[in-house]
């Protein structure tokens, strides 16, 4: 039986449009983690890389619709749904936008771990040297490049390293803050001394973001 007339309403149109997604803003000065991180790696690392990043997951958005109309960060989520052709693509530039806008938000320099965050890193740690200690080793045994977090895994704080631009949320963890190990995050400065990087890094977090984001996503756990 022959179909008369086209009965997809106007508003599918919508779906036509290509959702172009945008770097973040930083909310502070290249020069403000000075000297922990210089003020030249934060430029490159925020309009070059992380753009980069950006620009990639809008071309891989443009290419394959099904992408439109979800955050990077609800794709990265549920990665495992991703056509597995486009999937690795996906993991890496989507995850290169999400983990760089959540490092950006954590950092700020010369705060003190206090509040709730606090109570329940001497907790699972002991204290806080001791759970600096840990972090480090972690970050310290990372092959190649990727992140260290500590992370909320089925409500419990844990330390996890990813490879790549791989992200915990993919793994169904909370991120609570992140260090960045892509040499790209600290070569100007530190050349081959990932271990002075690390130690520095611990003068940049901003526990008092870390405290807030724990709070917010430990309301049910
Ligand atoms: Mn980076």
């Amino acid at each position: 039986m022959k179909k008369i007339g086209n009965f997809l309403p106007h508003s599918n149109q919508e779906n036509l449009k290509v959702k172009k997604i945008e770097l973040s803003k930083l909310e502070y000065p290249y020069d403000s983690l000075e000297s922990y991180i210089d003020e030249k790696t934060m430029e490159i690392h925020h309009d070059k890389h992380h753009q980069t990043y950006v620009d990639k997951f809008n071309a891989l958005i443009e290419a394959n619709k099904e992408l439109e109309g979800r955050t990077p960060k609800e794709i990265i989520m549920d990665i495992e749904d991703v056509d597995e052709k486009i999937r690795t693509a996906v993991r890496n530039h989507g995850g290169g936008v999400i983990n760089h806008n959540f490092l950006w938000k954590i950092l700020k320099k010369n705060t003190e771990p206090k509040g709730n965050i606090l109570k329940e890193i001497e907790k699972e740690f002991g204290n806080i040297d001791k759970f600096k200690e840990e972090f480090k080793k972690s970050a310290m045994s990372l092959f190649g490049s990727g992140w260290t977090w500590l992370v909320l895994d089925d409500g419990k704080l844990n330390i996890i390293n990813t490879s790549n631009q791989d992200s915990p949320l993919s793994m169904g963890m909370i991120p609570l803050l992140t260090i960045d190990l892509w040499e790209h995050a600290y070569y100007l400065k530190y050349q081959n001394r990932r271990a002075d990087y690390i130690d520095n890094f611990f003068h940049v977090i901003n526990w008092e973001k870390v405290n807030e984001i724990f709070l917010e996503e430990n309301v049910n756990g």
